[in-house]
């Protein structure tokens, strides 16, 4: 078996044999920009979570979708359901955050952009104040001990919400834009593809620009999405999460991807997310290699590194060894991605120096 077959086969990333290969994209160090909180949630996290509340009889297999599964996108959104009724409390919240970011930094991950959908718990008494306020608390946390990663928050609006809650989410993102210190960055727009349209959420989009909150869109994750993204493209959003359709070899068109080349809008990009809930048939059909071959700015991503059962190394191995990269050209991947970070320039020369400094280690 080549290493990146061994990896599909085995169980979860963080129990693999660490062979040279592996230990490469370990050590290399990386941007991680799209990570949805409560898909990141490792095994072990879960395993606490699962122990706090025996009487869901929740079990582990119902949480993630393990070696070689398959689900529909659908069937995502379900699992997504069943994580939420885990972490429904403000300690769960904080638990959450602090592993996946301390989960993140052990695999090499040295910035993150998390995102995350304000809930609230009238049970439990969780706010979406309260929610983000967590959520900002585990960063500061992170930092304060030393943990080896800068972490920054996009708040996401559920596509399903609707267009009040868009805009009270905005609302809400601003407030702490303001008051975080710099840690709350902008927006996301995610959920369900298959419900509501784009057209509703515009104005909330219009206004998070305005006020200065960067833009991440997920656009066109399914192919019934082409007019909603040539529309939401007019924003232009500073980023896209996964953009599966828009390439007219995925079924999308020239003049969707003229759009986002005249922009250079970067692509968030998850493989094993895209082959897991079945929106891409296998790996070598990922739109990665045709944003790729253009040159465009494309960043590697885990989308849920929990649900999904894999790291932000594994995603690097597996594009490595199905479209066939050098250590060299990998390494490229992972150094662009600083200039697709919505952290300020200052944050951005940290990271190069970073990359420079690190370098004679890798080679
Ligand atoms: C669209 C997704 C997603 O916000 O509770 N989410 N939205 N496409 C995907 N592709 C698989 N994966 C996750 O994390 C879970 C939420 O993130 C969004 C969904 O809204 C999901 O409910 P948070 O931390």
């Amino acid at each position: 078996l080549k290493t990146s077959e061994k990896q599909l086969t085995g169980p979860c990333p963080f129990t693999l044999i660490m062979d040279g290969d592996v230990c490469f994209y370990r050590e290399l160090p990386k941007v991680e920009l799209h990570a949805h909180l409560n898909g990141s949630v490792s095994f072990v996290t879960m395993e606490k979570l699962i122990k706090r509340k025996p009487h869901l009889n929740i079990e582990h297999s119902m949480t993630a979708i393990g070696k070689g599964q398959r689900r529909t996108l659908d069937e995502c959104f379900e699992v997504f359901k069943i994580i939420h009724k885990l972490v429904d409390t403000e300690e769960d919240v904080l638990m959450v955050a602090t592993d996946v970011i301390k989960e993140f930094s052990a695999d090499g991950v040295k910035y993150l952009e998390l995102r995350s959908t304000p809930r609230e718990e009238k049970a439990t008494g969780l706010t979406k104040k309260s929610y983000v306020e967590t959520v900002i608390k585990a960063i500061q946390r992170c930092k304060n001990e030393g943990v080896d990663i800068d972490v920054r928050f996009l708040v996401a609006i559920d596509r399903r919400n609707g267009s009040e809650v868009a805009m009270e989410t905005v609302e809400l993102a601003e407030e702490f834009m303001l008051s975080s210190g710099g840690l709350v960055v902008g927006i996301d727009l995610s959920g369900d593809p298959t419900v509501g349209h784009g057209r509703h959420l515009l104005p909330a989009l219009e206004r998070a620009k305005n006020c200065g909150l960067k833009l991440s869109l997920h656009l066109s994750e399914v192919p019934s999405q082409l007019e909603e993204s040539d529309l939401l493209l007019n924003l232009p959003p500073d980023r896209i999460g996964h953009g599966t359709f828009l390439h007219p070899e995925m079924g999308g068109s020239q003049h969707l991807v003229d759009k986002v080349t005249k922009n250079n809008i970067p692509l968030e990009l998850c493989l094993t997310s895209n082959v897991k809930g079945q929106t891409i048939p296998c790996y070598s059909k990922h739109h990665f290699r045709h944003w790729y071959q253009m040159g465009h700015p494309v960043v590697l991503c885990t989308d849920d590194k929990g649900v999904f059962c894999t790291d932000l190394s594994q995603e690097y191995q597996l594009a490595a060894s199905t479209f066939d990269l050098s250590h060299e050209a990998v390494w490229k991947l992972s150094q662009q991605a600083v200039d697709c970070i919505f952290a300020e320039e200052a944050v951005k020369d940290q990271l190069k120096q970073k990359w420079n400094e690190l370098r004679p280690q890798m080679f």
